[in-house]
């Protein structure tokens, strides 16, 4: 009564099935159908490799792990940038630290008023290949004469930074291993602090709340920078391509209050057009579910 069809693929229709996979958990997995990988190389820091999807677009991974896609990036680069310059619009001096796909200093150059970018990326190659495979995040990055680039270590770099010099820190950077480890050591938050003026704000990749393993990397986080500012905040978006699709930005500052201290109307007169953010989500990405908080108080 029935026909079962027995599919039969050929030994090009195999190879053409290609699929990046990120293992999320030793046994939980999260894949992409790639329809082209355009580029893999090792560069002096890490292996770097950019793939071509129908759902995400182009996207990038470094050692394996996802950085940055086309079609998601925005919700990364909004929440990074608009929520610290909705609580201090007249942010003048802006650092970013990592961040070589360019999707961040792009969202910080919208606004009119900034007049000092320095943007400090460790491996120029993730910024030369971002400019030729994502020209979506990477156009700015040789438009612009606020921006000054600069290819060295991100905690070198504050180290010998002058004293409140920024009025903003963004640490757009990778998980706490490789490159990206020095940037989560209470010696990297102190010269954070240091160099930020007295309205200065830090915000920084925070890891997510949800696999244990990068609960363990967000606790440890958090417990340094409460160490060393006085206003240390945690706030949540949703990253459909990083694990659990729960992730954490940290909001430091110096006197600040993120969600007290916003300036709702003149964010908003300054007519920048967005697609994740709005000062409504603003206070409400503040507000954690109840295992997140259990989880930072006892950070
Ligand atoms: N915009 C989202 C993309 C990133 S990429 C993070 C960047 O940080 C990488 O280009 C990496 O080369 C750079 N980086 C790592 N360590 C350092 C360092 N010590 N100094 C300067 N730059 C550094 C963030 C992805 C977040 C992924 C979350 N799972």
């Amino acid at each position: 009564p029935y026909v079962i069809k027995v599919v039969d693929r050929s030994l090009e229709e195999n190879l053409m099935d290609l699929w990046y996979t990120e293992n999320h958990q030793e046994d939980t997995k999260f894949s992409i159908k790639v329809q082209e990988h355009m580029h893999s190389e090792k560069s002096d820091f890490q292996q770097i490799d950019f793939f071509r999807s129908e759902t995400f677009g182009t996207f990038f991974t470094l050692d394996g792990y996802m950085m940055v896609t086309e079609k998601d990036e925005f919700i990364y680069h909004d929440m990074i940038t608009h929520i610290p310059m909705a609580v201090n619009p007249k942010i003048k001096k802006v650092l970013i630290i990592g961040g070589g796909d360019g999707g961040t200093a792009r969202e910080v150059l919208r606004y009119p008023s900034i007049e000092v970018v320095d943007m400090v990326e460790i491996d120029e190659r993730v910024v030369r290949l971002c400019q030729q495979y994502l020209p979506l995040t990477a156009s700015q990055l040789d438009q612009d004469k606020r921006l000054t680039l600069y290819f060295e270590d991100g905690l070198k770099f504050v180290q010998e930074a002058d004293d409140g010099y920024y009025d903003l820190i963004l640490v757009d950077s990778t998980d706490p291993i490789g490159p990206g480890e020095g940037l989560f050591t209470v010696a990297f938050y102190n010269n954070c602090k240091r160099v930020l003026s007295e309205e200065g704000i830090l915000i920084n990749q925070h890891e997510s709340p949800y696999y244990e393993s990068y609960a363990h990397e967000m606790k440890r986080a958090h417990s340094k920078i409460k160490e060393t500012f006085p206003v240390s905040k945690v706030y949540q978006f949703h990253m459909p391509t990083y694990p659990s699709g729960h992730w954490l930005f940290g909001f430091a500052s110096k006197k600040y209050d993120p969600i007290k201290d916003i300036k709702v109307d003149e964010w908003n007169a300054l007519g920048i057009e967005t697609k994740y953010y709005n000062t409504d989500l603003h206070v409400g990405c503040f507000m954690l579910p109840t295992y997140v908080r259990k989880q930072l108080d006892n950070a």
